[in-house]
């Protein structure tokens, strides 16, 4: 059973902080109480309208599998903990907690095309779930995204067994989901419901998920990706070569044609480079690369562009320079 109340809960808040782009699939403020009381009572299923949750609408169920110990069996939102949604089981029993997002059903089941058509990558600025997760003896979750009622995808988080019931952030890209739908996975730019099922853990596991939300895992993007999402810039200003460049000028930058300018072709890799880093990326794999490409550009004089065309010694080492950078940059797609 749960003992203490750890505070952790604005941390997914804090960590978003800034240029990223996120969005919340529910923040847990309206009330909601699912209790599984006498036996056999097997099941109960909630739903409330939830201004704060993806349809307006939270579908709780609790289910038990096992064990039977009068009023021992419940799921709640804001009861136990505050923006949270809790499954509270007691001494041997087993039980799992569905909460579903598939607009207004009023039921537990699954309306596939109930959210008609969310684009859960927010125009490919998010690319995973975050969510925020504890529970006392460990569990699972279990995520299903819907297209509709043939294409479907699946992927599951294990909650590490934590007696001090700390909630930690887990990121779940959407490359993890598989596809388990009859005619294939759900396409997450037309996502008509949403089920997370908190599940598995030992008799007696009490689970904790806090605010669901999509975010970006801080993988690479492409250059066009940033010359098309400017208000995803994490900076105002990069350094390339031996000049500073304000964004205005970046952006001419990145939407210059090249016609041959090897000092172009680099330059528009190296910005999407340290774009990427400075929006999350790690830079272990790209730091010599990007080391280089300064080094190459800063043997010029002046601002960009530089006019180094196939005659001169540059070209070369530039366009290979570019070519790795642009390896990396497009890792993720
Ligand atoms: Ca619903
Ligand atoms: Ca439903």
């Amino acid at each position: 059973m749960k003992t203490k109340l750890i505070m952790t809960l604005a941390a997914g808040f804090v960590l978003a902080a800034g240029a990223q782009a996120q969005s919340i699939i529910d923040s847990f403020e309206t009330w909601q109480y699912a209790k599984v009381g006498y036996c056999p009572c097997a099941s109960n299923c909630v739903s409330t309208s939830a201004p704060e949750a993806l349809g307006g609408e939270r579908d709780l169920g609790v289910g038990r599998l096992a064990g039977c110990a009068m009023d021992s069996l419940f799921g709640d939102v804001c009861l136990t903990f505050p923006n949270t949604a809790s499954l509270s089981c007691g001494p041997g029993v087993l039980g799992c907690m569905h909460i579903s997002y598939d607009g207004f059903d009023n039921s537990i089941a699954i309306n596939p095309t109930g959210l008609g058509g969310v684009d859960l990558t927010e125009g490919g600025a998010c690319n995973a779930f975050v969510l925020l997760t504890t529970s006392d003896l460990g569990a699972n979750v279990d995520v299903t995204v819907y297209q509709d009622a043939t294409h479907y995808s699946f992927a599951e988080i294990a909650i590490a067994a934590d007696p001090t019931f700390t909630f930690a952030e887990t990121v779940l890209p959407f490359a993890q989901f598989v596809p388990i739908g009859p005619e294939g996975g759900a396409d997450f730019t037309q996502v008509g419901a949403l089920d997370f099922v908190l599940c598995n853990g030992p008799a007696g596991a009490d689970i904790g998920m806090g605010v669901i939300r999509t975010a970006h895992d801080g993988s690479p993007r492409s250059r066009g990706f940033w010359t098309n999402h400017e208000a995803l810039w994490p900076t105002d200003s990069l350094v390339l070569g031996a000049w500073t460049y304000g964004k205005a000028e970046l952006l001419t930058l990145l939407k210059t044609p090249v016609r041959g300018d090897a000092s172009m072709s680099l330059a528009q890799q190296l910005i999407a480079a340290k774009l990427n880093l400075a929006a999350g990326a790690a830079p272990e794999p790209i730091a010599d690369a990007i080391a280089e490409a300064d080094a190459l550009l800063a043997q010029c004089t002046g601002p960009l562009p530089y006019k180094v065309t196939a005659r001169s010694a540059l070209s070369a080492p530039m366009l290979d320079t570019a070519t790795t950078l642009e390896v990396w940059n497009t890792s993720a797609e």
